[in-house]
């Protein structure tokens, strides 16, 4: 999944695809690259951001969600909100991928039913003006597949088909740096959730966390653009410990990434056959 975030602030690539014409050939070089989706997004989540108005958010990304439908492109849409998921979906997009988990707006879990959409499911603790204060666990691996279990559980008495529904565990959304990797050396439990196991996103590209993690000598944190090798690093881990689908910034790396992991795991099956 290649990200064009249609925003003038956003966590790592703010600013560099607000006009519609340079998101729409950005998100058409992403699939060109090898991704198999587009997330559009109009609403910046980096911690401390503020939210857009929903007409702001709609004017950012109707055209680009628009032009990229229309050139077949399989597009997701970014939003916590269900008047922007709801033109996103008229104008053909295909998932509906919400960072709240249907919690910033409780009319977004009834659309998608309707729509019959594929639902991405993203574990999230609230907004991201205060999303640190949130960000408190015992567990953090049990507290976010409990309340992912509460969310698959509310979405799918909205009427969400359960096969439609990928979960997210929403790297860095109401978690800290350290929060983040226990989740990703969970991912198969992560998926599995009230009995059933779903398709799991994984979200790291660019994000704080790996900026630590590669800090210079004196902890500097490395700029989000020098972080596309570690994510391609995480993409392979994650793909091998069978995401369905990573979302990233930068597509080549991760593109090959995900190919070496499906040799991988069939290599792997293959052996394991009596
Ligand atoms: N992260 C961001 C935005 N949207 N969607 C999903 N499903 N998972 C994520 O982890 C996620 C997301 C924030 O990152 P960005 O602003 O750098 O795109």
């Amino acid at each position: 999944m290649g990200v064009v975030n249609v925003t003038p602030d956003s966590f790592s690539d703010g600013g560099r695809w607000f006009g519609a014409d340079a998101a729409v050939k950005h998100g058409l070089d992403l699939v060109a690259q090898g991704a198999d989706i587009v997330d559009v997004g109009g609403e910046s989540t980096r911690p401390g951001a503020q939210r857009v108005s929903a007409e702001e958010e709609l004017r950012r990304v109707g055209p680009v969600v628009t032009e990229l439908v229309r050139a077949g492109v399989p597009v997701s849409i970014d939003t916590m909100r269900a008047a922007v998921a709801e033109f996103a979906l008229a104008a053909g997009a295909l998932l509906v991928n919400d960072v709240s988990g249907g919690l910033a707006d409780p009319q977004m879990p009834r659309l998608v039913a309707a729509a019959g959409a594929s639902y991405v499911v993203v574990h999230w603790r609230g907004h991201s003006h205060d999303m640190y204060s949130r960000a408190v666990y015992a567990n953090v691996v049990a507290e976010v597949r409990d309340e992912l279990t509460r969310r698959v559980e509310a979405v799918v008495d909205a009427g969400v088909d359960p096969g439609h529904i990928v979960i997210d565990p929403g790297l860095g959304f109401g978690k800290r740096p350290e929060h983040n990797w226990p989740i990703l050396t969970s991912l198969p439990e992560v998926g599995q959730l009230g009995g059933r196991t779903f398709p799991v996103l994984v979200g790291a590209s660019r994000k704080r966390f790996l900026g630590l993690l590669l800090a210079g000598p004196d902890g500097t944190p490395r700029p989000f653009d020098g972080c596309d090798e570690a994510t391609v690093a995480i993409s392979a881990l994650a793909a091998t410990a069978g995401a369905w689908c990573v979302r990233v910034h930068q597509v080549p790396g991760n593109a090959d990434a995900v190919r070496v992991a499906a040799a991988w795991r069939a290599a792997a099956a293959e052996a394991a056959r009596p």
